[in-house]
Formats: C-alpha cells, sequence, structure tokens
C-alpha cells in the first residue's frame, strides 16, 4: 500500500479570494523610491501639485503642449500643475497608467474624482495634518517601509545627514553614487574638497580613499545596500572609470559590508534635455558585464533591474545562473500593467520565488498608494494563475503558505538575499 502523506485540507474558499487575501494583508518593504524621511523637510514631496508635476506625466503632457520648453519650466510649480490638469484630466480621458494612479491615488484618499475640481483637491491636501498623513499614506499603500536613495552628492540632502537627524523607522536607506562612478572627473575634485586623499589617477592610495568615502556614508546613512543606474553600454571589466571604481572600490566595500550592490542597467540619460527630468530614454544593456561580475566576485551580492523589456529574458537566465544576482522591480517605463504581468509571470516560471517583483520609485508620498495597488492587482492576477496551476496537479496551498510566499515576494526573500544566514553545520564541510 503507498505510504499515507499528511496534506493540507481542501480548502473552499476559491484560489482567487485566498489569493487576493494574501496580497492585499501582507504588507510590501518598498526597495526602491525617492522618497525621503520626513525630517528631510520639503525634500519629501507630497500634495496634488507634486503628483501632478511628476516626470511621467511632464512627458504625456509635453505630447499635446505646443508651447516652447522654455515657457513651461518658467511656470511656477502650481502653474505647471494646472497645465498638465488641463491638458491630461480635462482636454481628454486620463488613460494612461501615469494618470489613472493620480486618479486611483485620489479616489482612496476619500477625494471625490467625479467632481474634477483642482481648487478642492488643494484645499484636502493642505487640511492634513503632516506627520499623520506620512503614516496614512504608508498604511493606504499597504507599505510598511520605503527605502530612499541617497546621494552624498546631493547638494540639498547632504546638509541634513551631516547635522543629524532622529530617524523615521519605516525610512529606511541605500547609499546612491551614480556621480561617484559616472562622473569621476567631477567627484574626484569633490572629493577632495571633503578630505579625502584621491587624485584623478585611480591608483591604490585613491582607491582606498574612495573605499573610506564609502564607509563613512554608509555608517551616516546606515545604507542596507549601495546603488547605480548605469548606462545601457556599461560592461566589465573595462578600462573605464566606472568598471575599475567598481572593482577596486565598490565590491570590496560591498564584500567587507556586506551590504549589496544594485546595478540598474539601461538608462540613457537626456535623451531630450529640453525635457529636463523626463527627458531620459532606454536602451538595450549588453549583459555580459553583469555576468563577469557575478562570475568574478560570488561573495558581493548584486541585485538588479535592467529598465529595456528586451534584456528581461536573458536577466531571469542569468539569475539562474548566479545565486549571488537578485532580480528585482519592474522599472520606470516597465511599470505598466501589461509589462508588470508579462515580467512577473516569466520571473515566476524561470526563478519560482526567488526575486523581487516590485519596487514603487515613488517620488512623491501619495504616489505610494497607486503604485501599490495598480502592482498588487496585477501580482495577484499572476498569482491566481500559478496556483490555479499548481493546484491542477493535486498539491494543496495552505493560507499560512499563500502568505509565506507573498511575504517571500514583498520583501522577505530580498531581505534573505541581502543577509544571507550561515550554512547549517551539517552543510559546511561538504
Ligand atoms: O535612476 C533612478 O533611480 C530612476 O528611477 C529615476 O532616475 C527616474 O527619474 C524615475 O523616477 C523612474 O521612475
Ligand atoms: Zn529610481
Amino acid at each position: 500500500m503507498a505510504p499515507q502523506t499528511r496534506r493540507p485540507a481542501r480548502n473552499t474558499t476559491p484560489l482567487a479570494t485566498r489569493v487576493a487575501k494574501a496580497i492585499a494583508t501582507t504588507p510590501v518593504q518598498d526597495i526602491h523610491t525617492h522618497l525621503y524621511d520626513p525630517a528631510f523637510g520639503e525634500l519629501l514631496l507630497s500634495g496634488i501639485d507634486d503628483l501632478l508635476v511628476y516626470h511621467y506625466l511632464v512627458a504625456e503632457a509635453f505630447r499635446y503642449l505646443t508651447v516652447p520648453f522654455e515657457a513651461f519650466w518658467r511656470l511656477s510649480k502650481r502653474e505647471q500643475a494646472e497645465w498638465i490638469w488641463q491638458e491630461l484630466f480635462l482636454e481628454r480621458s486620463p488613460v494612461s497608467e501615469a494618470c489613472r494612479g493620480v486618479l486611483t491615488t485620489l479616489e482612496a484618499l476619500g477625494i471625490d474624482v467625479r467632481r474634477r475640481d483642482l481648487r478642492q483637491i488643494r484645499g484636502w491636501f493642505s487640511a492634513q495634518d503632516p506627520r499623520r498623513h506620512v503614516d496614512r499614506v504608508l498604511d493606504l499603500a499597504g507599505v510598511s517601509t520605503v527605502c530612499m536613495t541617497n546621494s552624498p552628492f546631493d547638494d540639498l540632502e547632504r546638509p541634513v545627514w551631516e547635522r543629524g537627524f532622529r530617524r523615521h523607522d519605516r525610512f529606511k536607506s541605500a547609499l546612491r553614487i551614480d556621480p561617484l562612478l559616472l562622473d569621476w572627473k567631477k567627484s574626484c575634485k569633490t572629493l577632495q574638497a571633503w578630505g579625502y586623499k584621491v587624485s584623478p589617477a585611480l591608483t591604490p592610495r585613491t582607491l582606498g580613499e574612495v573605499r573610506r568615502f564609502l564607509g563613512d556614508w554608509s555608517r551616516r546613512l546606515e545604507s542596507g545596500f549601495l546603488m547605480v543606474s548605469l548606462p545601457p553600454e556599461f560592461t566589465f571589466p573595462d578600462q573605464t572609470e566606472a568598471a575599475r571604481l567598481i572593482e577596486g572600490a565598490v565590491v570590496p566595500h560591498c564584500t567587507e559590508t556586506g551590504q549589496p550592490f544594485a546595478l540598474m542597467p539601461g538608462v540613457r540619460r537626456g535623451v531630450n534635455p529640453r525635457l529636463r527630468m523626463a527627458g531620459d530614454g532606454v536602451g538595450l544593456s549588453r549583459l555580459e558585464g553583469l555576468r563577469n561580475l557575478c562570475d568574478a566576485f560570488p561573495e558581493t551580492r548584486f541585485a538588479v533591474t535592467a529598465l529595456a523589456r528586451e534584456n528581461q529574458h536573458e536577466l531571469c537566465v542569468l539569475a539562474r545562473k548566479f545565486r549571488n544576482l537578485h532580480l528585482f522591480g519592474c522599472w520606470w517605463f516597465l511599470n505598466t500593467p501589461s509589462l508588470i504581468g508579462e515580467m512577473t509571470q516569466m520571473r515566476t516560471e524561470l526563478l519560482g520565488l526567488s526575486y523581487t517583483p516590485q519596487h514603487s520609485d515613488a517620488r512623491v508620498l501619495e504616489q505610494l498608494i497607486y503604485k501599490w495597488r495598480h502592482s498588487r492587482e496585477v501580482i495577484g492576477r499572476v498569482l491566481v494563475q500559478t496556483y490555479d496551476a499548481l493546484e491542477s496537479t493535486g498539491w494543496r496551498v495552505s493560507e499560512g503558505e499563500l502568505r509565506r510566499d507573498v511575504g517571500a515576494l514583498f520583501g522577505g526573500e530580498f531581505a534573505r538575499f541581502s543577509t544571507p544566514a550561515p550554512a547549517p553545520a551539517a552543510m559546511r564541510h561538504r
């Protein structure tokens, strides 16, 4: 007779309901945003005007606006917001993902969008108590913590770090180092001015000083990982300053401090500089450099999100080969329902639960609400299909197991990847 095994009792609640419940009740650790701890004051963007002048919407408004770019940039934030509201919400239906996001957000906050009344919406925001508002928004978004993007090269945020402040416990930090790696000529001078004994030539002494700089700022920020966005052409090894700084300073620093290094390849900055922040584009990345990094530095953990849709399959295959590679998020132009759906399905099919399907990239506090509502909806749909296919084999997934799996996707797996547990004693000496 076949041995009897214990199976979870058949749950009669429909799978879609069980998945929806796990998705709705599991808090997210949002691993990449551009939000700031409230202690940074006005750097934490919030409210309807900031929601409307979001660079995603600026790019879309310029599809219709016929005025010269400079005429728009001369306007105050309030006036820019009014123009965008007029063009994208009143002159035509707000069907794009970024437009719908504004409405999802307002509706979730209890604002009646049917009135289409910008004055009334502004009134609602200015009546909020700013301190309570932050936690309320995080709670409404179902987000437990957000990770900031903190750059010592940013003249607005650096003084706040240098002065010191009491940290909000839901705001974590990642150390962003784009200028260091991508504009060494300039950042060398900046580091010199800050007292680091660096020279334009990447000598061992200079690399040591760059490591000292990274150590000082990792400690100051209590950063969980380092980050850089990269042009599509980035490769490794290479004679570029970026590649040499990564090898000689960033990787040793990350290995020493146990912090992952997050790489974000595929952005082409300033494709149309007249659009300012809205003017960046995308290009297909060469992923051999990433392969070489994962291979050459197995003790260093690399978290990666690539901007081009066409890179996603190769990236999944790469992650199957290197356990020190963790894929995360549907970045920027990929953060739309159809692309989140396709990427999440492919990643689950190829990587199981060993990746992080989404980060919000929110720049304005309240965007957390729509970015996570929309993503939860799509991830939920993909998971229903996934578990449905699984259960058609006879395997049953309990509610506890569903919660466990969703928890892994919503930050648990990234936390595990970031702080790997030592191998069990029995396996250590194999
Ligand atoms: O480099 C980044 O972290 C990008 O996310 C930003 O530069 C970009 O402007 C953005 O907001 C995308 O969502
Ligand atoms: Zn970002």
